[in-house]
């Protein structure tokens, strides 16, 4: 059972355009108090932009799609003391009547429960380096191969094998949309060195797109790649070495499994002296931007 805002619930009703917003980017991707100031932002920015936003979370079990203000701030807060949820933690998560932040695969879920098509966020969840030996590839990717929702991000951080992630979605069927761009983006800069399987040029074709897609009973989402705006894009040299060094903090310290992405970010912007953080809140303003758009658009139409 879902528990919706009522502001939602009209739009919904309404067919209005609604943009779904992920909650383990605030409690595990960001630190406290940065983490609820761009959580309370991205939805203003969407809400100017023309559409509602729905932030998705678990509040002592409950599956809720728009949160209070005091809900954010109790993600932002608690941190990592709340439970990343991703789409096998689901069951345990409600059954426990735990608080639980959603990945983008747990959000990918309830958004289409609920009915929201549009999803923005900062980067999704790959193929790790050396993937291929130790197998860890998030839930995410598998959740973009059977969900019917469009995650628009900036693409996929160099701390995962973009290569890989890129042959994995492929393999899977989900299409790598680019917005004005041939170029699939590396999350901190605006090219990983991997092109998009197609290059859009507005709003409008990337919701004529996912229209055709669904129309056609193809499951599974999207992955719209947007890059992060010139202005706010780092250094390539500067953070590739920042993830280089991460990487083997990582595995000197032993970190594994859905312990590592929160771990590397966070180490990231100490050596970044926060420019990363800097950069990742900007980058998500642009994706909700966009998101509302694209949601506007998608609206319209069907
Ligand atoms: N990338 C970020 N910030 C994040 C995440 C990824 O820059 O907060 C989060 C997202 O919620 C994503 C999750 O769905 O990490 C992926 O985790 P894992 O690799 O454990 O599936
Ligand atoms: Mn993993």
């Amino acid at each position: 059972m879902i528990l919706y805002q009522s502001e939602i619930k009209e739009a919904l009703n309404r067919k209005k355009p609604i943009v779904a917003l992920e909650s383990t980017i605030i409690s595990h991707g960001m630190p406290y108090p940065q983490n609820v100031e761009m959580a309370l932002k991205i939805e203003e920015r969407i809400r100017n932009g023309g559409a509602i936003p729905a932030t998705i979370a678990l509040i002592e079990g409950k599956v809720k799609v728009g949160l209070s203000s005091s809900e954010i701030e109790l993600l932002g807060k608690e941190g990592t003391n709340v439970y990343k949820t991703s789409r096998r933690d689901l069951p345990y998560v409600i059954s426990k009547q735990l608080n639980g932040a959603t990945t983008v695969a747990a959000t990918m879920i309830i958004a289409q429960q609920a009915g929201i098509s549009i999803f923005a966020t900062g980067g999704i969840g790959g193929v790790h380096r050396e993937g291929a030996q130790t197998m860890d590839i998030s839930a995410d990717l598998q959740e973009l191969a059977q969900t019917n929702v469009a995650v628009i991000s900036a693409g996929v951080k160099s701390i995962l094998d973009i290569g890989l992630t890129l042959e994995y979605l492929e393999t899977m069927g989900v299409p790598v949309l680019g917005y004005q761009t041939e170029d699939f983006p590396a999350f901190y800069t605006r090219k990983s060195g991997f092109k998009v399987d197609f290059n859009m040029r507005t709003p409008q074709e990337i919701a004529t797109f996912l229209k055709t897609k669904w129309e056609m009973d193809l499951q599974g989402g999207v992955l719209v790649s947007n890059p992060i705006p010139q202005k706010y894009s780092m250094d390539e040299q500067i953070i590739d070495k920042a993830i280089q060094e991460a990487l083997l903090e990582a595995k000197k310290r032993n970190i594994t499994g859905k312990a590592i992405t929160p771990f590397l970010l966070s180490y990231i912007k100490k050596i970044t002296k926060g420019k990363s953080l800097a950069a990742n809140i900007e980058l998500v303003f642009n994706n909700a931007q966009l998101a509302a758009e694209v949601a506007i658009e998608y609206a319209k139409i069907t």
